[in-house]
């Protein structure tokens, strides 16, 4: 592949429903969409998922946009790549930034699958054409709000619920909704937002609620206290943001700081690090799932092809279309099936078309190099 140019679409959409973690809300969700074209003429498309707020991670539109800029892309334009990782491996020098390098590399493997004819979902190794999917729900006004969306998504057909929590709305909601749903998959998500104190006072009481997992409760950069916590909790602890590279993973699982990991291709530099650390796990025994950042079309058909790896044995936070836009900015719209699955894309790279008129309509700012 000798990619001959690239265009960043900075983007923003609304969202179907207002997002509220314990970090704060958004009604819209911005992110940087890569279009990388080939000597050969084929299109590769990408999705960067830094958010317009360092709330989840430190990577921004702006911090991802200037390091693709002046580091990234010139790298990506300098030569020929036989394979994805290989650029993956070139890129490594530049210290962090995953979300940035993620994106670039995900047009990458579209490119390579569509030279090879080949869908991502077979170059990664995957093993099903459908995979099992959840719901994350943002935390409501109340929780009889909470139950509300619940039973909409649970009628909807969705095989396990997650519900975002923090301090004050964690015990309470999750009663509300146990109570509701006896028998429901159902797992939280607290981006880290406890102390390893606040955790044992409010925490502890969800082991008697039959919870999946507990995902995240201590802080963004932290191992060792969520090996504390984990000691005194039955339910499983799963990491998100501590989790950013194959090391960490290793590292978690030996010393006991989780039982399951979240993965997501933007937050650990893209998907041959996600693979890689689907490999760690694997070899410990430890699940993993498939993490989602309210992505469009273009990163929900990436995520879809990992969480079909064999390793992903719960479900992921991998919605239909409509749960996130009312407008997409691919021609596919993802959908539930009956079984509480959906379908991996078949066809070559990621095996979507770009909707160029929608993509128009939300880019606030674009850009091309050379
Ligand atoms: O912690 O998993 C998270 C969205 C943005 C930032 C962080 C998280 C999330 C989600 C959304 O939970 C999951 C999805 O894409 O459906
Ligand atoms: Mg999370």
């Amino acid at each position: 592949m000798q990619p001959e140019s690239v265009v960043l679409y900075h983007v923003r959409m609304p969202l179907q429903h207002a997002f509220v973690t314990s970090t704060g809300g958004r009604q819209e969700r911005d992110a940087i969409i890569v279009e990388v074209r080939d000597r050969d003429g084929f299109i590769g498309w990408g999705e960067c998922v830094a958010g317009w707020e360092p709330r989840y991670s430190e990577e921004t539109v702006h911090t991802a946009w200037s390091v693709l800029e002046r580091f990234l892309i010139p790298i990506l334009l300098e030569r020929t790549w036989k394979h994805p990782r290989d650029f993956a491996r070139a890129v490594a020098w530049v210290r962090g930034h995953p979300m940035a390098k993620a994106g670039l590399e995900m047009a990458l493997w579209d490119l390579y699958g569509k030279h090879r004819n080949q869908s991502l979902k077979d170059l990664l190794g995957g093993v099903r054409n459908r995979v099992p999917v959840g719901v994350s729900i943002g935390i409501q006004p109340t929780p009889e709000d909470l139950v509300k969306r619940v039973a909409h998504f649970v009628e909807q057909g969705y095989r396990r619920i997650k519900i975002k929590i923090r301090p004050g709305r964690d015990l309470g909601d999750v009663q509300a909704v146990r109570r509701a749903f006896p028998d429901l998959p159902l797992q939280v998500d607290a981006n880290a937002a406890y102390t390893l104190e606040t955790a044992r006072e409010r925490l502890r009481a969800l082991d008697d609620y039959n919870l999946l997992l507990i995902e995240q409760p201590l802080a963004h950069d932290d191992l060792w206290d969520h090996r504390a916590l984990q000691r005194e909790l039955r339910t499983p602890l799963c990491l998100d943001e501590s989790i950013r590279h194959p090391r960490a993973a290793r590292q978690a699982l030996e010393m006991g700081a989780c039982r399951i990991i979240n993965i997501k291709q933007g937050r650990v530099g893209g998907l041959s690090e996600a693979v890689a650390i689907h490999d760690v796990a694997r070899e410990r025994g430890a699940p993993v799932w498939c993490g989602g950042m309210l992505e469009t079309g273009i990163g929900r058909a990436a995520n879809l092809a990992l969480a079909s790896l064999p390793g992903f044995t719960l479900p992921g936070d991998i919605s239909a279309t409509e749960r996130y836009y009312a407008r997409d900015i691919t021609h596919q719209r993802f959908t539930l099936n009956e079984d509480g699955t959906i379908t991996v894309p078949q066809g070559p790279g990621l095996g979507i078309q770009v909707d160029r008129e929608a993509l128009a309509h939300y880019t606030r700012f674009a850009q091309r190099w050379p």
